[in-house]
């Protein structure tokens, strides 16, 4: 495994100093690292595609090379900025890509990994990308690092260094930030769940969410087929439940969002609030970071999604703090006019033993079909 502070030195020795990107679990321990540690930028930003465009604005600035991480789920997200910015037929701008190897093959991994955990190198090549995988012992990082960086600026164009699960020794913040606020996330779900008459359909987002939200109803012995568990494709919760609102206009839709999903997805509050389904609840537990990969802060600390729902066009919006006010809301929230978001703040963090859906997608799929299709 690599010390962080010690992996940090190779990475400063070749003037590698400059970080953006999304975070992924792989490297919860660097991320960590990396807020601590002065004299280098870290920028945070909502969706990984975008971190393109903040490191090639940095090489465009200072002539030296950003380094851009990513979980391989983001992978997708780069392609076209990667082939019609960053490549040596276009601008020809060098990075070096960090990307964090879910589903790699013969490794257990939840099931919305192993695709891309098994296309990610073949991928890699289609898209001429040269790439090595970070080794876990110092010397040969070293000598890895220094490699890659020198591709890069010898093609001006990016590589990659691939980081498997388990390549950094813990490091935790000397420094993490906290959030004050009364409610766990999984907290908030059971409130809601318990304050709802119980035929609303449920579209819950990547990450911790969907799991609190699928053992709650383990727990409550209520079945999943009226939830769709988005284990995957972070950001998409919103368009799939607004679609579903627009086609069941007897039905009340709700989302449970994260808030670094709904800013991934900032987009489609605008499209939303154009299409406008009456019977659509967003809701979205708003704990200033991205707790499922570690509590990364996201930047919902200086954004106001109540005036961003509202200017983008969403009937009303309403923030709560406590569970008292958060239940008061959600008794008749479904008889307001939507596109409504409620947005609860949360505290950071989740139970360590919270476990993972034991049903397929796939049949998550097929019952939640069903659901929505009886008369
Ligand atoms: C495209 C993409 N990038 C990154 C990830 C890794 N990832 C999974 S959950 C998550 C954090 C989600 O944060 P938020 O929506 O705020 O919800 P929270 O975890 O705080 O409940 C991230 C970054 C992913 N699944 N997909």
């Amino acid at each position: 495994m690599l010390n962080c502070n010690n992996l940090y030195n190779i990475f400063e020795d070749n003037g590698l100093t400059f970080f953006t990107g999304v975070p992924d679990s792989t490297f919860k321990d660097w991320m960590e690292f990396l807020s601590d540690k002065e004299g280098l930028t870290n920028r945070i930003v909502s969706i990984e595609r975008e971190a393109i465009g903040w490191a090639a604005g940095y090489h465009a600035s200072t002539g030296k090379i950003g380094v851009v991480y990513m979980q391989n789920s983001g992978l997708g997200n780069v392609v076209n900025p990667i082939t019609s910015l960053a490549d040596p037929e276009i601008y020809n701008l060098p990075l070096l890509l960090m990307i964090g190897w879910r589903g790699e093959p013969n490794k257990h991994d939840e099931p919305q990994h192993k695709k891309m955990g098994r296309i990610t190198l073949p991928l890699l090549d289609v898209l001429e990308i040269p790439y090595k995988i970070l080794p876990d012992n110092l010397q040969d990082a070293k000598q890895i690092i220094k490699e890659m960086k020198q591709i890069a600026e010898k093609r001006s164009a990016p590589v990659a260094l691939i980081v498997k699960e388990g390549t950094f020794e813990e490091y935790k913040s000397k420094n993490p930030i906290k959030t004050n606020y009364e409610l766990l996330r999984e907290e908030a779900i059971k409130s809601i769940i318990d304050n709802l008459n119980g035929s609303e359909v449920i579209v819950s987002t990547t990450g911790k969410a969907s799991r609190e939200l699928f053992e709650y109803r383990e727990e409550l012995k209520q079945g999943h087929n009226k939830d769709f568990l988005m284990v995957g494709s972070m950001g998409l919760a919103s368009s799939f439940a607004a679609e579903i609102a627009l086609q069941k206009p007897n039905k009340k839709i709700l989302i449970f969002d994260g808030d670094g999903a709904a800013i991934m997805s900032a987009g489609n509050l605008s499209t939303i609030g154009y299409y406008s389904p009456k019977n659509l609840y967003h809701i979205i537990f708003d704990n200033n970071s991205y707790d499922s990969t570690g509590g990364q802060p996201t930047t919902s600390s200086t954004l106001n999604f109540e005036k961003m729902a509202l200017a983008c066009g969403y009937k009303s919006a309403k923030v709560v703090e406590t569970k008292e006010d958060l239940i008061k809301t959600v008794k008749n929230l479904t008889d307001l006019e939507g596109p409504y978001m409620l947005i609860v703040k949360t505290k950071r963090g989740a139970r360590k033993n919270l476990g993972r859906p034991t049903i397929a997608p796939v049949d998550n799929k097929k019952a939640f079909m069903e659901f929505l299709n009886k008369a």
